[in-house]
């Protein structure tokens, strides 16, 4: 290969170099709705057997520098899905049902056991582990993400 030959490669290189930069740039500035969100750790608890509601828990990262909004959750294995946080009352920790969650830019909401959690009301099937079910959340600016959340025991 002659030295030429060499140079010319590199230039070509360094172009797209710069290419893949400017997309990355464009991506990250023009807020692509669908990879601002990312949602992990989704699981729904085993319901006591006999009662017709389960809890959810689930994480999500805002990774868009402006805030986001869940305004609701659907489930077609549930009457309503509801979404709870804990509040202090006196010396008791209550439920306190939330109309929406607003992540800042740059933050994540995380759902646990003994914090903020989906209360899934009017179960249509009996929920086991091992089984799977399908939800639906509705963001304000991201719009609907679909996602498969199993049913686990803890
Ligand atoms: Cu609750």
């Amino acid at each position: 290969m002659s030295k030429h030959l060499t140079g010319r490669a590199a230039v070509r290189c360094l172009i797209l170099a710069w290419a893949v930069a400017a997309a990355w740039l464009a991506a990250g500035c023009g807020q692509d709705p669908a990879t601002a969100i990312a949602i992990s750790g989704a699981w729904v608890k085993e319901p006591v057997p006999g009662k017709a509601m389960a809890a959810g828990y689930l994480r999500i990262e805002n990774r868009s520098p402006g805030e986001e909004v869940l305004l609701g959750i659907e489930c077609a294995d549930a009457a309503a899905v509801e979404m709870h946080d804990m509040v202090h009352e006196g010396d008791m920790m209550k439920m306190h049902k939330m109309e929406r969650w607003t992540i800042p830019g740059g933050d994540s909401l995380t759902l646990a056991p003994g914090g903020r959690h989906l209360m899934f009301l009017g179960l249509r099937r009996p929920l086991k582990e091992g089984d799977t079910v399908q939800l639906t959340l509705h963001f304000k600016g991201a719009g609907d993400r679909t996602l498969a959340a199993p049913v686990k025991k803890q």
